[in-house]
């Protein structure tokens, strides 16, 4: 698949004064923020190092699992991201360490029938998303943010991170993803929430 991916969350027009540009990047009934607030649905999970691994299973030929040192091993990329809550915050640029969703199944030989990924993290959280809305630079799991490891109040060692959708896709404490030829409501999915989530169309809620 090589389809061209262009959003404005990757794409900011810089002005000199800033604010076309902020507007510009500012989805439908968002505002701008600076703080980072923290959003868990329970506590946060905690898995030592040596116990934590990224497991690709479901419709592949073989499951794969990395240890946290060959994860770091894969090759990352610095991400610099506007990120949307569905609680109405939008912050502007923020800059990630991570690796591609697309370095991580190329590393798995996927059956052509898998059309979703059910995202899962310790603590028992998913969610889930098309295959095609996170291949081509769309996603990618991050261990650091502004630099430094990724707190564990904000998801570290490792997090799901999907700019395009609202941010509770973004999966904290991720430990896998399963590929599934169906679709499957996750966490919120289930609970109310869009299942798609493209906070560009305001998609916040179930009939959105
Ligand atoms: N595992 C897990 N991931 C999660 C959540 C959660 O409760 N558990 N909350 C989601 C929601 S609703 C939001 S808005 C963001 C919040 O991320 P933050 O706490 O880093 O701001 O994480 C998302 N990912
Ligand atoms: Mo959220």
């Amino acid at each position: 698949m090589t389809q061209r991916f262009v959003t404005r969350g990757f794409v900011g027009r810089r002005r000199d004064d800033g604010s076309a540009d902020i507007a510009s990047r500012t989805p439908p009934g968002q505002y701008i923020t600076k703080d980072f607030p923290v959003l868990s649905a329970g506590p946060t999970p905690r898995t030592p190092l040596e116990q934590w691994t990224f497991t690709i299973q479901g419709l592949v030929k073989q499951p794969v699992a990395w240890s946290w040192q060959e994860f770091l091993a894969l090759p990352s990329r610095e991400w610099t991201v506007d990120i949307s809550c569905v609680t109405k915050w939008t912050k502007l640029d923020m800059r990630w360490r991570g690796v591609s969703l697309d370095t991580l199944l190329e590393g798995a030989e996927i059956d052509d029938q898998a059309a979703f990924v059910i995202a899962w993290s310790d603590g028992g959280y998913t969610t889930n998303l098309p295959l095609p809305d996170v291949l081509n630079g769309q996603a990618f799991v991050a261990y650091e943010y502004d630099g430094a490891p990724l707190a564990a109040e904000h998801g570290g060692p490792a997090r799901l991170v999907v700019p395009a959708r609202y941010f509770w896709k973004s999966a904290k404490w991720i430990r896998g993803m399963r590929l599934q030829a169906e679709d499957q409501p996750g966490f919120w999915e289930s609970l109310g929430y869009h299942n798609r989530g493209d906070q560009w169309r305001e998609e916040r809620y179930g009939g959105d």
